[in-house]
């Protein structure tokens, strides 16, 4: 199984520069490229990476994608004088050649296609390619937008070619809309192409009516170009979230690709001059985070805009750290999206249900414009809908954005546990045992009857029961004083042990728990003081338990065909659970499950980009192989087999719709649909 990220950065890539004034180019600088680097240096970051040099890209490669003449035109830039090159530059929109222009753009492609092979050969198990100049604006016969060679499409074409792939995802996260990309690809069925973009109605540069969500793609690549246009800045971490949830993710896997391409602009992060977003580095982590589980984890992030550099550098160490495999900071602000993203989020849903069968059944329809184009509402926070972020909005004097990022990202950076994950350890444990796991001692059994006075005392009788509630306590420590990150534990009685853990970490003074139980659960506390938010995923509703603010009845039974759990996971479950912001979650499965292994593993997975990724999880004692799987995941050594996904029935999704039509207003990362607001 690989293991390992790739970092590739070769400082020639900074020569590329800007010769004349051009106030359209000038944010273009190769400071880029080398305060990242040093950013990355100073979290002590490159040392954990696998270095990868960069090389230049043939002229065959970059063929790939790009004319004959394209390709002559740039290699004709390198002997020309200033004037020459100026003339050269004014053929296009946004751009600059320098003499060393069309070599650093060699390089960028060349280190875009080593990070795809060292991903691809198995050397490593992601990476990131720091690079200039970007590529998504580039055409097949135009260089655009600072960009002259696209390196993400020309590694998409050279990964299909070389190693005969079929479904290759490009998620594009720069605040611009990739068009190139979206040329390139428009009839080709095996690149999906998702986009979200600061659009503004179309004014917003390069102000095309193709970046609009109507455009799907084009012939048999129809339904596989994703546009997501933002009509207001000032979007934050809970719009892009909820346009992952909702738009980009459970298309993802259904899509089910082979390898995971980014077109990385941190441009769309706060403190951008031309994004105007709001978006803090953190979130990066999580956008990082969904995408690890997909492809067999095999992610290749490459380099396009940003422009503010501290912003930039610190965002660039949140992408770098997750594909580390470091816990995922817990996202700051509140938590929801503003109207003018549902908005969006909405129309796109609607533009796509013709061509993906999670939508199939969902009732979309289109919502155009119920937010004005209004010049007095620019910015997303301004919105009725929603206040959040209102703090750092306005924001967009760089200095300012300077200082609240020092401040901020000394409250995001935890230390990282030498060691990951606590456990009980069980038959077979020898399957995750690492460096990176500790076997817990059992405690001293008076302890834990002391302990467990005053709750449940009745219940803990026999010995077996009691030495496994000393681990769990023992483990629950160790996850508050974060000498570990996440701890895993059997129980012959799941249930109990749940319930116990709950009130513990509760008594321990963790203000928000996130419970998710998955199978028979007799045991559910009491939830009222709202310390405790429980998702019970049963096959039957619990006799007098019905849903309420803090707890849910999920009635599930996943489909023998394959895993189509994911529909509730990004449909419900992610959407609740980063409404509440736990600081701690736990995960218990007890007998009788109603979901298989590879559902269960996608939803610890994605649950690890809550409270830290701090986890408890307890698992019957009688399933050895659940426990196993589940270990490695919370270690971080496997990549994740989630199995075939299949999109949900018809009834599967109306119980999901009726769940969040009864609760959007409460958790609002579920909002996907304007219909509450009419
Ligand atoms: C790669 C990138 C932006 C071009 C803006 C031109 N390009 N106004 O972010
Ligand atoms: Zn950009």
């Amino acid at each position: 199984m690989a293991s390992g990220t790739a970092l590739i950065y070769d400082e020639e890539m900074t020569t590329h520069k800007l010769l004349w004034s051009d106030p359209i180019c000038d944010i273009e600088v190769p400071e880029r490229l080398s305060s990242s680097y040093e950013q990355l240096r100073s979290y002590h970051l490159v040392e954990r990476c696998v270095h990868v040099p960069a090389r230049e890209g043939s002229e065959e490669e970059i063929l790939l994608v790009h004319s004959l003449e394209h390709l002559e035109v740039a290699k004709s830039t390198q002997t020309m004088n200033e004037e020459e090159l100026k003339r050269v530059s004014e053929n296009y929109d946004a751009f600059f050649f320098h003499p060393s222009t069309y070599r650093c753009a060699r390089l960028a492609v060349g280190a875009t296609l080593q990070l795809v092979d060292a991903v691809m050969s198995g050397k490593v198990r992601n990476g990131m390619a720091l690079v200039r100049p970007p590529g998504h604006h580039s055409q097949r016969n135009a260089a655009n937008g600072f960009c002259l060679f696209n390196n993400v499409a020309i590694a998409a074409e050279y990964a299909k070619l070389k190693y005969g792939l079929q479904r290759i995802l490009i998620v594009d996260w720069d605040v611009h809309h990739g068009q190139g990309t979206q040329y390139i690809f428009e009839e080709d069925p095996s690149v999906l192409y998702f986009s979200w973009h600061r659009y503004e109605h179309q004014e917003f540069w390069p102000s095309l009516k193709e970046s609009d969500y109507d455009a799907v793609g084009l012939g048999k690549g129809k339904g596989f170009n994703i546009n997501l246009p933002w009509n207001k800045v000032g979007m934050g971490n809970s719009d892009y979230l909820a346009a992952f949830f909702h738009v980009l993710l459970p298309t993802a896997f259904e899509f089910d690709p082979e390898l995971v391409i980014v077109s990385s602009g941190y441009d769309s992060g706060i403190g951008d001059p031309e994004g105007q977003m709001n978006a803090t580095p953190e979130v990066f982590a999580h956008l990082t985070h969904f995408l690890m589980q997909l492809a067999n984890g095999k992610l290749c992030v490459i380099l396009e805009g940003g422009y503010h550099l501290k912003s930039l550098g610190e965002s660039v160490c949140m992408t770098v750290k997750t594909l580390l495999g470091d816990p995922v900071p817990q996202v700051s602000g509140e938590m929801a999206p503003c109207l003018s993203a549902v908005e969006s989020i909405q129309n796109v849903r609607a533009a796509h249900k013709p061509y993906w069968k999670w939508l199939a059944y969902e009732d979309t329809s289109f919502l155009q414009n119920l937010s004005t184009k209004s010049h007095f509402l620019k910015t997303a926070n301004s919105n009725p809908s929603t206040e959040h972020e209102s703090k750092i909005t306005n924001n967009n004097d760089t200095v300012k954005v300077d200082r609240f990022l020092e401040l901020h990202m000394k409250n995001i950076l935890f230390p990282v546990p030498p060691i990951k994950t606590a456990t009980t350890g069980c038959e077979g444990s020898e399957h995750f045992l690492s460096e990176h796991v500790q076997l817990v001692k059992e405690m001293d059994k008076t302890e834990v009857e002391a302990l467990v006075s005053g709750f449940y005392a009745d219940l803990v009788k026999d010995n077996k029961t009691l030495l496994s509630l000393g681990s769990m306590f023992v483990i629950l420590d160790k996850i508050l004083k974060k000498e570990v990150c996440n701890g895993i534990a059997t129980s012959p009685t799941a249930a109990l042990s749940a319930a116990v853990a709950l009130r513990h970490s509760v008594r321990l003074g963790f203000q928000r728990v996130l419970c998710v139980f998955v199978g028979d659960m007799q045991m559910i506390p009491n939830t009222e003081d709202g310390k405790m938010l429980i998702i019970n995923i049963c096959e039957k509703e619990q006799s007098g338990k019905t849903s309420c603010k803090h707890y849910f009845s999920l009635n599930w039974k996943e489909d023998a065909e394959g895993n189509d759990f994911f529909s509730a996971v990004l449909g419900f479950i992610l959407p609740v659970a980063y409404s509440y912001q736990p600081n701690l979650t736990v995960i218990a499965v007890g007998p009788n499950r109603n979901l298989g292994i590879s559902g269960i593993s996608l939803l610890v997975a994605l649950i690890q980009g809550l409270a830290e990724s701090r986890i408890f999880a307890v698992i019957e004692d009688t399933e050895i192989s659940l426990m196993q799987n589940v270990a490695k995941l919370l270690v971080g050594a496997s990549t994740p087999a989630f199995g075939i996904y299949v999109p949900p029935t018809q009834e599967k999704v109306n119980r999901i719709k009726a769940l969040r039509d009864q609760f959007q207003q409460e958790w609002k990362m579920l909002q996907c649909s304007g219909d509450i607001f009419i």
